[in-house]
């Protein structure tokens, strides 16, 4: 897809748009809604993998819609292990996987892992005209899946969409799913059957009836039980109330803390995020109220669907749901975001408003070791602006015909850039860089240049790569400049951009890169992208040369604790902690609101005494602080916030 601008928030200070002389180059990195910027993406699955890894699975809107309507054939994953840099998977599974299914219909899907195995459960119309929910099974995380019924594992039937699974802690899974009615079944071990004789269930399945006539009668006890669990919605179909609950679709099913949770759309077009919680798998659940409003501030989402996926990674929850902010985004162009998730004491949900920022790092990158060229925050170029007025164009990625297979960056640009958030050079600093290219130019000519700058476009220029040709547009080219050591230190956002011929659709390919200093042991080890490890094309990456080894992951501090609050001077409070052993410090965030949005201060702190100064007197201020430790490269993990606690400063 070419023409989907990156949410215009992220972009400070470009001029006007038609105009594309007028173009200032973006300064600034402020934002990372929506994670993705190349393909419209939908109804996000996110999955903590055994390898350490956050994947997100999405459904995918193509580009061209067909009569106006859902346009999808394939989902695609990505994956994180900072929660700003994104690998690219590509596309790992699609609907001619499933021989009895039809085009045009791959909607929410969701992936759990299993005893080393990974079951994608994804809804789509079986050649009847039905919805069905199949299941595809892979070895690694990306795929291969393949379907081993050769038929679906629940339907067809009328609306059996958006499955969602949980594995319970004694191993029991249960799948969900539905739109407008709400379905379990419990899934026998092999996690492609389910028990057909689960006791109170038809033929194994149980059903929340929370659409039909029969609750016309708003005084009947089935209609006050429905309404406890989901709701009390008021849908009406010619003249007759036929969902009485707010319960719409897109179920996510997941445990935290002891309480289960059921979230979902909720209360119709459009729809925005609700939840229910219970204390045991299969409910009687009990509705809790709404988590993610549509118009927040006054700000659309762009979407007339919402879709829940929650997680817990790194000591955060996160919640990933979409919108339609990209560029030329709505209802059939939606985007995968995410933001924080914060529970109280007793496990309900405050509500989270969509915003453009997304989330903050939990760890540095690594740049020592490999990293995919697909790996990164953000990507852009200036070029093609004949249909995108804004003139902002993602680079391309295409499966990648090097030996290590993955994703290229393919189709590049004079101008086109990619952003890397939150390299971390502390450690060695970086004398040269390293970067795997093809480019259909002669051997050893110019086809065009890397330029790495620190921080923003343009102003600390660190190395410029040339690519050189390698005779042919898959000859492969790997190769090793000098940089300047002087300023590659510390952390920063490392921008590489492309240039070379104006008028050339095509400069070259890129494939990997990495940072190398004199000291680091000329150790192989394996490269960090498990893109690689099974991909699109069944490849495994073979260890790169020159890399530091793995090292052990270090583990994240447990919830911080605010033991006390005190406003000891006029504008100044004293915060005192509970210590964490391993926490290597501690993020005191503050502001004026309860959200920890308005004004929001940070300050860093080692020791568990901290002075906040110069406060707003007659104000109340929030407070919440995360400890952290460090990993091997000094990158930071924070552990769970603690609760808000809140002050009046005196006037
Ligand atoms: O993506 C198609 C459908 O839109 C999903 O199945 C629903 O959850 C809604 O997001």
């Amino acid at each position: 897809m070419r023409g989907k601008c990156r949410f215009i928030s992220k972009v400070i200070g470009f001029a006007a748009a038609g105009c594309l002389a007028a173009f200032i180059l973006p300064k600034t990195i402020s934002a990372m809604n929506p994670i993705v910027q190349d393909v419209y993406t939908a109804d996000p699955a996110p999955m903590v993998c055994s390898d350490g890894r956050l994947y997100v699975y999405t459904s995918h809107d193509e580009d061209e819609t067909i009569n106006g309507f859902y346009t999808m054939n394939d989902w695609k994953c990505y994956s994180t292990d900072d929660m700003v840099n994104w690998t690219d998977h590509g596309t790992v599974l699609s609907y001619h996987e499933f021989e009895w299914a039809k085009e045009n219909s791959s909607w929410a899907g969701q992936v759990v892992e299993k005893n080393g195995k990974f079951y994608y459960y994804v809804p789509i119309n079986a050649k009847n005209g039905q919805t069905a929910i199949g299941v595809a099974v892979g070895d690694s995380p990306t795929g291969p899946f393949t379907d081993p019924l050769g038929e679906p594992l629940v339907g067809p039937a009328p609306n059996y969409i958006d499955p969602t699974v949980w594995i319970d802690d004694d191993g029991q899974a249960y799948l969900y799913w539905g739109n407008p009615d709400l379905f379990c079944v419990v899934l026998n071990d092999d996690m492609i059957s389910y028990d057909k004789d689960y006791p109170g269930s038809n033929n194994g399945i149980i059903k929340w009836e929370l659409e039909t006539n029969d609750y016309a009668d708003l005084e009947s006890e089935e209609c006050k039980d429905v309404q406890a669990q989901f709701g009390t919605g008021t849908r009406m179909d010619k003249g007759k109330l036929r969902r009485p609950t707010l319960y719409e679709e897109g179920p996510w099913f997941y445990k935290h803390n002891g309480h289960y949770y059921m979230i979902y759309a909720a209360n119709g077009i459009p729809e925005r995020i609700d939840y229910s919680m219970a204390d045991s798998p299969l409910g009687p659940w009990e509705y809790k109220g709404m988590i993610m409003n549509d118009n927040v501030d006054g700000k659309g989402s762009g979407s007339f669907t919402n879709h829940p996926g929650v997680v817990e990674y790194q000591g955060h929850s996160y919640l990933f749901y979409h919108t339609g902010k990209l560029f030329d985004g709505g209802g059939y162009h939606r985007s995968v975001a995410v933001d924080e998730i914060f529970y109280n004491d007793d496990g309900t949900i405050e509500p989270i408003p969509f915003t453009d920022e997304g989330v903050e790092p939990v760890k540095a990158l690594d740049p020592y070791v490999r990293v995919e060229a697909e790996t990164f925050e953000y990507s852009n170029s200036l070029k093609a602006a004949d249909t995108d007025p804004l003139g902002k164009y993602t680079v391309e990625k295409e499966p990648c015909s090097n030996t290590t297979g993955g994703i290229d960056l393919c189709d590049i640009k004079n101008e086109d850039y990619i952003c890397i958030r939150n390299v971390d050079f502390s450690k060695y600093g970086a004398v040269k860089f390293t970067a795997c290219t093809a480019a259909d130019a002669a051997k050893g000519e110019t086809a065009g240049k890397i330029e790495i700058y620190l921080d923003s476009l343009y102003d600390e220029l660190i190395g410029e790569y040339e690519v050189k040709g390698g005779g042919d547009i898959d000859a492969w080219v790997t190769d090793t400049i000098d940089i300047d050591k002087t300023k590659a230190k510390d952390v920063h956002d490392v921008y590489m951009l492309f240039t070379g011929d104006d008028t050339s659709e095509s400069l070259f390919k890129f494939d990997y890169w990495q940072f190398t200093q004199d000291e680091i042991p000329a150790t192989p080890a394996p490269s960090t992208d498990p893109g690689n490890s099974g991909n699109n094309n069944g490849t495994v990456n073979p260890p790169a040369d020159n890399q530091p080894k793995a090292e052990t992951p270090v583990k994240a501090p447990g919830k911080a604790v605010i033991k006390k609050v005190k406003n000891i001077k006029k504008n100044t409070v004293k915060v005192t902690l509970k210590k964490i052993s391993n926490a290597a410090g501690y993020r005191i965030t503050y502001a004026l609101d309860r959200k920890l949005k308005k004004s929001k201060k940070t300050v860093d702190a080692k020791k568990i005494s901290v002075i906040l100064k110069k406060l707003k007197k007659g104000k109340t201020y929030y407070i919440s602080v995360k400890a952290y430790t460090l990993d091997s490269s000094g990158g930071r993990i924070y552990g769970k916030p603690s609760a808000v606690k809140k002050i009046r400063i005196k006037k």
